[in-house]
């Protein structure tokens, strides 16, 4: 047994976001996954969709106490564009929107918590998705626009922004794995959705430094860090070529301020460079974040590609690489996703030496489990002591990170309260706190209790 003391002033909190939480009630109008809700029900788990959720739109007071009661120090969630926004041209506000998210941001203040709040999570209006969605510069704009009214709207209280949860996501989601609306698959048309995001959020940086509101300013990004199958120069290429597709194009632009050189080689070779402007270059170039956020749920192991390319197949980052499926690896078999515990202090290295050793923090990190209710007890607790060895494990790595030097302030769980997690829908829990689906009761966990303990003390025995 060892005791894993913290810095002072870390901070212990956990991430949610609106189209997850808020449910849809008064919403002006809808995002990409409520239109693919209503248009194709049978690809959501159990045909359960984002109309109620959790409620957090009716039951925020009941929350935010909740927040408070487990000790949380800071809360991730984000601000709808559906929700607030009534005319995304002229960028007129809902009032009873900015009523709600004035009143849900005061209490979550008021309860001596920190908001951290986000702009987009996923959740492209339907209507500009129409109009060409990320691969549109006009909503590019009209992106600023929206994040510039939130500035300027919550700007005097909120001190800690991002602009974007995850912006691979909806590139590889939407424009090339189909896992997320529109569904389509082309590798060119998710660089150029990849790219202007980075425009995006640059320019909301820019927005947000000109307003003066004060304050810091961030993105989330989800790292995956790769691994090689073995040392072999071909493995070790693979692995450097899958980096810089999921990682350092991200990462590179949003700290150093330009894109990896090796990344933009490959690029233009395979003829997938995305239109781009000078000035955008220029804007991009200017705004480095304040800080940064990073989601980290397992690695990206790879190895050097085994079967010929076919030439005439359409080119896919699989194209450079093959998945490596490495023996024996932890999985967490309800998400599929390994658990790699270890790599918490790879990603704090890697910011330390080659991020600037930007402060940092988790932003996201957590285990979804089906089917928690066998866990619940006598007295209602769902007693989730693999959550718990979960976080602890992850945390003892990410603290030796720290005492090497690597500059991260704080942790975040997915996530506050069990919620809709997109087409799986409520199939595995996340959450400090369980919600009863049928009558919205909120009961907190056993990681809950242990996460207030670890918040009062800043530290933890393991
Ligand atoms: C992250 C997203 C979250 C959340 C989480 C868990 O990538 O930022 O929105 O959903 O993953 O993943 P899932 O809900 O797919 O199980």
């Amino acid at each position: 047994m060892a005791i894993y003391k913290f810095p002072e002033n870390f901070t212990w909190g956990a991430a949610t976001s609106g189209p997850q939480t808020e449910g849809w009630s008064d919403k002006s109008s809808f995002s990409i996954y409520e239109h693919w809700f209503q248009t194709e029900p049978e690809k959501f788990h159990n045909g359960v969709g984002p109309a109620v959720n959790c409620d957090t739109y009716r039951k925020y007071k009941e929350d935010v106490k909740l927040m408070k009661e487990i000790g949380l120090t800071s809360f991730r969630t984000s601000i709808q564009w559906t929700r607030l926004i009534k005319n995304f041209d002229t960028c007129e506000v809902d009032p009873v929107a900015v009523e709600f998210y004035n009143n849900y941001i005061n209490e979550i203040i008021d309860a001596g918590i920190e908001p951290y709040i986000n702009l987009f999570h996923f959740d492209m209006p339907i209507e500009l998705q129409n109009r060409g969605g990320w691969e549109s510069k006009e909503v590019v704009d009209l992106y600023v626009k929206y994040a510039s009214k939130c500035f300027e709207l919550f700007g005097d209280r909120v001190k800690k922004w991002c602009t974007f949860n995850e912006p691979i996501v909806p590139a590889e989601g939407g424009y090339l794995y189909k896992f997320m609306y529109p569904n389509i698959s082309d590798f060119k048309r998710a660089i150029q959705v990849g790219y202007n995001t980075i425009v995006a959020h640059a320019k909301a940086v820019e927005s947000f430094r000109k307003l003066k509101t004060g304050g810091e300013i961030t993105i989330v990004l989800n790292l995956t860090p790769s691994y090689p199958r073995s040392e072999d120069k071909k493995d070790l290429e693979a692995s450097r070529i899958a980096d810089g597709i999921f990682n350092r194009s991200f990462l590179d632009p949003v700290v150093h301020g330009n894109f990896p050189e090796d990344v933009v080689e490959l690029l233009k070779n395979n003829d997938l460079l995305p239109e781009y402007t000078e000035e955008e270059l220029e804007v991009i170039k200017n705004n480095p974040i304040d800080f940064l956020g990073v989601n980290y749920y397992q690695p990206r192991r790879v190895k050097a590609k085994e079967t010929e390319v076919d030439p005439n197949a359409p080119i896919m980052p699989e194209t450079f690489f093959d998945y490596y499926d490495m023996p024996g690896k932890r999985m967490n078999p309800y998400r599929g996703w390994e658990i790699a515990p270890q790599v918490m202090y790879d990603v704090a290295i890697n910011i330390r030496d080659n991020y600037n050793n930007i402060p940092w923090y988790i932003s996201e990190n957590g285990m979804g489990v089906e089917g928690e209710e066998r866990f619940r007890d006598e007295n209602g607790v769902i007693n989730d002591d693999y959550r718990i060895d979960f976080v602890k494990e992850h945390l003892t790595h990410l603290h030796k990170g720290i005492e090497e030097g690597s500059n991260c302030f704080g942790y975040h769980l997915w996530t506050f309260i069990d919620c809709w997690s997109w087409a799986n829908s409520f199939k595995n829990r996340y959450g400090f706190v369980s919600l009863d689906l049928e009558t919205g009761k909120r009961t907190i966990k056993k990681s809950g209790r242990w996460i207030r303990e670890v918040s009062e003390t800043n530290q933890f025995e393991y």
